[in-house]
């Protein structure tokens, strides 16, 4: 492909994800800032009858795309015209404790109407991103609730580019509110026995969880803004994320197989090309498309409510007339394990840390309370890490809901899910099925408090979280 003649329609599509900072470009004549990300009032155009007010950065929602290149520092300007206090995460990066935006490993609040400078080496390449980390507890217009999200592209320093467009598609919930009956899709998790299904069973009833009727691709409703313009035979590159603080998504774009070939931003071993991709709230997934299939399609939620409440977007073929179509994918089961090697080349681990998952049913007045290990965060010392030491995790999900579990500053090899063996895959966030386990395996390599949370913000608030530390 051409470079320089997809580079007019790049630059039109990241503008669906708010503006593009370059270096340099934002910063104040006075300060040496490479980006400036603003925290203020926005509001999200999603179609003509539904104007979210929220936070966001920049003034727009998403905030504005990153790019960065790996291994080259960088210095952000964080500047909060709020009356919140704010912690910006960078999701995926391998940074200290101090500028990793996380306020139990240490990281400075940015005050309110306060600024901070922040400066670290973006590394790995791939895709990450960024996101309030403040707590909201029962306040639905704080932290991962509001449009405080964004990417952030490390860029390798040789990138072979072999697409002809290239989008990122951020997948979102909006106007939450607090409900008794939660609908979700997290069957999709399971694929194999329940081998955590405690024995007996809690039969309070729940506490409430949050919920939402108004859905977009990134700032708009499937059927308004621009679609995605397409010409037969160009490969297309997305990058999804999943933005939502409240649920795993599955996604399709009709008529077409996408193939996967990076997970939280980390090429697979396996590409493998689909018909619908799952992706826990935290989770990104890269994939490529052959528009091989001249028309007018959908690429949405593959849950009809969701997708015509707005979680969708227009993917229209050039010189196209055709009436818009959907077309629901077979069903499937989600399964990390295909995209693996069939060996590993890491060394095996020299200590395993167990952590089992329960729920307490209203354990937190109207919510739920959620265990680690027997308590809601905070642990004393229970989790030290030794420097140099592999470990294995074994996540014991007791659990009704499928979590997307995320562990800061490291990144972890997939090694069993559901009893299902495989290797090479690299995350920094895994959905342990309902009532199923997940098995990673990391290198403590990153001396310093380390975050361990489930990515659903209500979860994490009410006590679904850990510190690891090293000793
Ligand atoms: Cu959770």
């Amino acid at each position: 492909m051409a470079l320089a003649q997809a580079g007019t329609t790049r630059i039109q599509l990241l503008a669906q994800a708010g503006q593009v900072i370059a270096p340099s470009a934002a910063a104040a004549p006075e300060a040496k800032a490479d980006y400036t990300l603003r925290i203020g009032p926005v509001t999200v155009e999603l179609d003509r009858s539904h104007i979210i007010s929220t936070i966001g950065y920049n003034g727009t929602a998403p905030g504005p795309l990153l790019r960065m290149r790996e291994g080259k520092p960088v210095t952000v300007e964080i500047i909060n015209d709020t009356d919140t206090p704010e912690f910006v995460h960078w999701h995926g990066l391998l940074i200290p404790s101090g500028v990793d935006g996380t306020e139990e490993e240490g990281s400075p609040v940015v005050p309110p109407h306060g600024r901070q400078r922040v400066q670290f080496t973006p590394t790995p390449a791939g895709s990450r991103w960024y996101h309030s980390h403040a707590m909201a507890m029962d306040d639905l217009h704080k932290g991962a609730f509001t449009g405080q999200f964004g990417f952030l592209y490390v860029d390798p320093g040789n990138d072979p580019g072999h697409y002809d467009q290239e989008l990122f598609l951020a997948l979102r919930d909006w106007e939450p509110f607090f409900t008794g009956t939660m609908d979700d899709e997290d069957d999709d998790t399971h694929d194999g026995p329940l081998l955590e299904k405690p024995a007996t069973m809690n039969t309070d009833p729940d506490g409430l969880e949050v919920g939402s009727m108004t859905y977009s691709i990134n700032d708009k409703g499937l059927g308004s803004g621009e679609p995605i313009r397409v010409l037969e035979g160009q490969r297309l590159l997305i990058h999804f994320l999943n933005a939502s603080a409240i649920e795993n998504r599955r996604i399709a774009l009709a008529g077409h197989k996408m193939k996967v070939i990076a997970l939280d931003g980390n090429p697979v071993p396996t590409p493998q090309a689909l018909d619908s991709i799952f992706i826990g709230a935290g989770e990104r997934v890269d994939a490529i498309v052959e528009m091989n299939q001249p028309g007018v399609w959908i690429l949405g939620s593959t849950e009809k409510p969701i997708r015509e409440s707005g979680l969708g977007v227009v993917v229209e073929y050039a010189g196209q007339h055709r009436p818009l179509q959907w077309v629901d994918p077979p069903k499937a089961r989600w399964d990390y394990t295909i995209f693996g090697a069939q060996t590993s080349s890491s060394p095996q681990p020299q200590q395993n840390i167990e952590l089992i998952f329960e729920k307490i049913p209203g354990g937190a007045g109207k919510f739920n309370l959620w265990l680690v290990n027997g308590k809601p965060y905070p642990h004393e010392r229970e989790f030290v890490l030794q420097q140099g030491t592999r470990y294995r995790l074994t996540m014991r999900n007791r659990t009704d809901d499928a979590h997307p579990m995320h562990l800061h500053r490291h990144l972890w090899e997939l090694i069993e899910i559901n009893g299902k063996k495989t290797a090479g895959i690299l995350k920094d966030t895994v959905v342990v099925p309902y009532y199923g386990r997940a098995v990673v395996d990391f290198t403590a390599d990153q001396p310093g408090l380390s975050l361990f949370h489930c990515h659903i913000q209500q979860h994490m608030d009410y006590g679904f979280k850990a510190l690891l530390r090293y000793a």
